[in-house]
Order: structure tokens, then sequence, then C-alpha cells
């Protein structure tokens, strides 16, 4: 029998103890066979440079890294020419090289390294800022494990059409793989994961190749309609010194955007034809406008025609002034023409599916007899069939398979070409009752705002308007969707620049609108806006370790919590199916509740570094609260006031 070690006994006998609450000595990995738990027992303790080994940064490998500069160096002159102005990501092994260089060759500017403590909250943070910017932020993500994380928030950027650039690392190599948790972070192909909801991705296999592709994939993105693309940085590419061949081949590549499709100019003259012949066209518009000019533009067709413009009640953009007289004028069920504008789901605008107790779906038709259906969307370019984010075909009798921005101008060219004196006044007729009708919704919304004004937990009505006394006269951006707050924002705000929405998720992803507040509330940060989230609770419980990323890269955001205490919109489909089943409403929180015990959000902020107050029940501590949080905001912080709130 091998003797103990007097030290080497007393340790093991002590940790064997507690983790088995028994005496240690009885207990070995044999079972209670004395011989084999002596001899384990006796295995000698780890080195001190062993267990520096383990805890400490490797040492530098001089012969790769004094020789010549990392692929990794090149790699970032890349990224560098193609303009981003950040990097957000929660770091790993298989992209290092590419870390190590961002932070030190590229000195973490243009791009600057933000930190993250999700992969989704890295996207849906490069998500909210394009948004704002309209260009790209770049993502990078753990090989695997960490796209794994991200992937539903790039499948929420895929079906938004809203481009986001994302590296990954990879060690396709397995003599560079150095332990097994190198092996279980590679895989053949990376992309594969999520190459059903990106554009497009590669696998460069050398330095020149990934110049060439990282450009070609910045393209891809940013071209209507834009979407998610992914580029892996192989890490053999990213940490071996560039080889002589490469060196010789290696430009930085050229970027040249293309210039967004645009339709067909004999389908355009039709669309202008049928727009001027109709007596009550309706213009929807989904994500029509990408850019500030794609707002005007909208502006020009619709006062052109005096045609209403209406969104629905999925907000996908900010497309038009929501005081514009011709804002959600005019109705589906009696235009006699329909022209939609870059909308998702089209079909859904246009029919009406209810569900029949225990008889299935009633589908009508919401438009009247013969209405023409006319559709621009750079949606229809693109086709992938797995994910089904495309919903029905539109029935259109007219389909323009184009850019609805880059189609506007020769739209509306062709639609002042064709106006005459008598169209004219037929127009301005139709605009005054318009305008007549808009005043009278405007009346209406303001008495249904009132109602419950007083309420605890507060009405979401009162919130918004709470909010809207005190940013009406600063320049504000609303960072967050509104559909979860019955559209009060966009129902009293007035709405008329480009960045003061960004609009939902795209694919209904929840977990995406803390996130996506905080990368566009950075977009806004070098334009001096007042950035502000209205945060619902569920959301905000995904990953809510992004309102650190906004504490700690000190960007200024007002996040107000919708704090219903409840996934309510699943509660709401629970009642319904309980309804449907005859079998009561009063069981549906099981599930669908956030409370016992309630969460205290204020505490939670304040954990991550990040000024807060609440929970606020009453509604007249509300808009105190709201300007103290403001003013922590102006000093370039981020805050959060926790408000309790009716369901929607
Ligand atoms: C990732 C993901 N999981 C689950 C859902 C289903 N879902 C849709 S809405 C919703 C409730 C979200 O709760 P919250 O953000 O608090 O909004 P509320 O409906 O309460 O206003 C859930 C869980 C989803 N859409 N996405």
């Amino acid at each position: 029998m091998a003797k103990l070690k007097k030290g080497s006994v007393n340790r093991r006998d002590f940790l064997a103890g507690a983790a088995a609450g028994t005496a240690a000595l009885q207990w070995g990995p044999l079972g209670l066979n004395g011989q084999a738990t002596q001899e384990r027992q006796s295995a000698p303790l780890p080195s001190a440079s062993q267990i520096a080994a383990d805890s400490m940064a490797p040492a530098p490998r001089g012969e790769v890294y004094t020789t010549d500069r990392p692929g990794s160096d090149f790699m970032v002159d890349v990224i560098k020419s193609l303009g981003f102005e950040y990097i957000a990501a929660n770091p790993g092994s298989d992209f290092r090289g590419l870390h190590e260089s961002v932070i030190n060759y590229g000195g973490n500017q243009n791009p600057e390294f933000l930190t993250c403590c999700h992969e989704e909250s890295s996207v849906a943070m490069a998500h909210g800022y394009a948004k704002i910017e309209g260009k790209p932020m770049m993502i990078m993500a753990h090989g695997t494990v960490g796209l794994q994380h991200a992937s539903m928030a790039i499948y929420n950027a895929f079906a938004d059409r809203v481009p986001v650039y994302i590296v990954t690392g990879n060690i396709m190599d397995v003599a560079f793989r150095r332990n097994v948790a190198e092996w279980a972070h590679s895989v053949q192909d990376v992309a594969a994961m999520v190459r059903g909801y990106t554009k497009w991705d590669d696998a460069p296999v050398t330095l020149s190749n990934f110049a060439e592709s990282a450009a070609r994939a910045y393209k891809i993105a940013m071209t209507p309609a834009m979407g998610p693309v992914l580029i892996v940085a192989d890490a053999v590419l990213q940490e071996e010194p560039v080889p002589q061949a490469d060196r010789r081949k290696f430009l930085p590549p050229k970027l040249t955007l293309p210039s967004p499709p645009v339709g067909d100019p004999a389908a355009i003259d039709e669309v202008a034809r049928m727009l001027v012949g109709a007596e009550n066209p309706v213009i929807l518009a989904g994500r029509a406008a990408r850019t500030p000019n794609g707002l005007k533009l909208l502006v020009e067709l619709a006062e052109t025609l005096q045609a209403p413009v209406q969104e629905g009640s999925h907000r996908f953009r900010m497309n038009f002034p929501t005081r514009h007289p011709l804002y959600e004028g005019g109705s589906i069920g009696t235009a006699d023409l329909i022209l939609g504008l870059e909308v998702p789901d089209f079909w859904h605008m246009t029919h009406a599916q209810t569900p029949i107790n225990r008889m299935g779906m009633s589908i009508r038709p919401t438009t009247k007899q013969g209405a023409k259906l006319v559709t621009i969307s750079a949606s229809e370019l693109p086709s992938k069939s797995n994910y089904q984010d495309f919903g029905h075909d539109a029935e259109a009798d007219l389909a323009i398979p184009a850019d609805a921005e880059a189609t506007l101008p020769a739209l509306i060219e062709a639609t002042k070409r064709l106006l005459t004196s008598e169209r004219r006044r037929t127009f301005e007729e139709r605009g005054k009752k318009l305008a007549q009708a808009s005043e009278r919704t405007r009346d209406r919304i303001l008495d249904q705002a009132a109602w419950g004004w007083d309420l605890s937990p507060i009405s979401t009505a009162r919130l918004s308007a709470e909010l809207w006394n005190q940013l009406k006269d600063e320049d504000w951006s609303l960072v967050s969707d509104v559909i979860f707050l019955s559209a009060w924002p966009t129902r009293l705000w007035n709405f008329d620049k480009h960045y003061q929405y960004i609009g939902g998720s795209g694919a209904y992803g929840i977990g995406y609108g803390a996130p996506a507040a905080v990368g566009a509330a950075l977009a806004n940060r070098k334009h001096g806006r007042l950035s502000v989230n209205i945060q619902c609770d569920g959301d905000l419980n995904y990953a809510p370790a992004v309102l650190w990323t906004a504490a700690h890269h000190r960007i200024p955001l007002l996040t107000v919590m919708h704090n219903n205490r409840a996934y309510h919109q699943e509660r709401m489909y629970v009642q319904d199916m309980a309804a449907r089943a005859e079998r009561g409403i009063d069981r549906a929180n099981i599930g669908t509740s956030i409370t016992d015990p309630n969460i205290d959000y204020a505490t939670l902020a304040k954990a991550y570094g990040m000024y807060s107050a609440g929970p606020i029940s009453n509604p007249n501590d509300l808009g105190p609260a709201i300007q103290r949080a403001i003013e922590v905001v102006k000093r370039g912080e981020p805050a959060l006031i926790d408000v309790l709130t009716q369901p929607r």
C-alpha cells in the first residue's frame, strides 16, 4: 500500500469530506475500496508551476509574434477599410487573434470593441444601431457556441431586412486545436447553423480571399433587401504570420456600394397611371423609408396625390410624420387601389382571418370588390425557403420586385407627369376631407388617452403622455417598438424625423428590445440625441446584462420600464384558448405572470452600475421621476425607471 503524504492527505480529506458531507477516507472513486481510495489520495497535488499554467495567461509564442505581424493585423486593415465604428462581442478564443489586433494594432478605434455579456445582445445591438445609422455594426461571435447564442437575434435582423456584419472564428486545421474545448468549438461549416437566415456567408482560406470576401459581404448586406452576412476568420489565418505569397497579393478591398434595385420604368408608369386614376387610393408603408430621404419621398408622393398613408398595427419603420393630415387616414375597405411599399405580409393587410370557435378559421378579403393591389418590395428579390417570414402571396395585380425607396423618385415623376388640372382639383378636395377626418381622429385619440388617467398600475397612455410632456422640446429618439403599448407613442407624439423611431424586431423574437435600444442609443450618442426606450419586462429578462454594457460604455439612454409583470401577449393567447375550450380564463396567469417574487428592476439596474428609480405605481410620481432620470441621461449616462403599468 502506498504511503500517504502527510500534507496531501489532510487537504484531500478536507475536500472530499466537504463535498460528500461525510468522512472522506471512507469514500473513493471505486467505492469503499480502501486501496483505491488511498492510492487516489496519494496522487501528487499540482505543482505551483502547473497551477500557474492553468490560471495565468499563456506566454506569448515568440516564434510567431516576434517574427512578423499576424494575419489578424491585416484583417483589421480590411475591417477598418469598411468603415466600422464598433465591434460588439463577447470574447471567444477562436477570434483571440483578431481581438488582440483590434485593441492593440487597431488602437481600439474605428472599430472600438464593445464588451457584451451575451452574443444575442451583440447582434441586437448591431440591429438597433443600423436602424439609426443606416450602416452595419460588426459583431464577433465564438464559432459554434457564440453563434448559437447569437442565432435568434440574427433571425430577427434577417426578417427585419437589417444589415449586421458577423465575423466568427473557427479552427479548421486540427493540428492547431490546443485542447478539448477547441475541438468542441470547431466546426466544419460554421455558417451552416444560421445559413437559413443570413443573406450570404463565406469561409475564406487565405488572407487575400478574406479581404475580397469581407468587402463582398459588406456590399451584399447593404443591398436592399438588406440582411445579416457572416464571414469566418479562420484562427490559423488570424494567428500565423502573413505568408509571403499573400503579402504580394494583399490589398485592402475596394468598397463601392451597389445602387439599390429600382423598378422597371414601364411598370412604374403603369402604377402612376393607376394612382392618378384612382378615386380612393391608400398607400401602405411597411419598411418603405430606409433613410431620411425615404420619409421625404413618401410625403411627396402622398401630397402629390393627396392620398392617405397607413402603416397597420405593426409599425416597422419611421415612414411618415404622425401629425400629417394624411397619416393613418382613408380605409382599406373603401379603397379602390392599395399600393404596398415594402409591406411584410401584405396579404394580412388585405384579408381578415378570424378564428371561429372550434371551427377553424374564417378568411375574407377586407378590400372592396374590384380594388386593385400593387406592391413594390425588395423582399420579393432574394428568396430563401426554410424560414417562412415571407408570409402569404400578396395576390397583387401588379408586383414590382424592387426597393421602394429607390423607386419612389421615378414613381413621383411619373405621377406628376400625369396630373391634369381636373385631377389636381379632385385631389385637393380629397385632401381636405382627409384633413378634417384626421382632426376628428386626433380628438378621439386624446379622449381615449384620458381614460384611466389616474389608474394604478399606470395606463400605457398616461406613461406615453408623461414622457411626451418632457421630450417634446428635446431632440429625442424612441429606440423601442410601440406595439405592446397600444401604439400610444405614435398616436400621441409628434414623430417627424427618421431617427425618431426604429420599429420592432422583425421576427418577433423577444429579447431584442433592450439590446436594440442600447445599440440605437449608441448611434444617437454622437448626434447628441436623447434616446428613450420603453422597455417590456419580459423582454429585459432574456439578457439583462446589456444594461451593464450601456453603463460600461457610457451610452446615454433613458429606459422606462413598461412593467406589467407578465408575458402579457402570451397570457392573452392562453386566455383565448381557455375561452374557446370553455374552461374559463382565471388560470391563464400560470406560466405567464412574472410575480412572486416581483422583480426589482431598479435594483437590477443599480447592480449593473446604472442610475435607477422605482417601482413607480402612483401616476403622479411619474413626471418628476422622468425629469430626474433625463438629467442623468443628459450627463451622458444610462438611467432606468421602473414603472408598474397596465397590460397594454
Ligand atoms: C424568444 C421568444 N420567446 C418567446 C416568445 C413568445 N412571446 C411573444 S410575446 C411574449 C411576451 C413578452 O413579454 P413582455 O416583453 O413583458 O411583453 P408583454 O406582452 O408583457 O407586454 C412572449 C414570451 C417570443 N416571441 N420570442
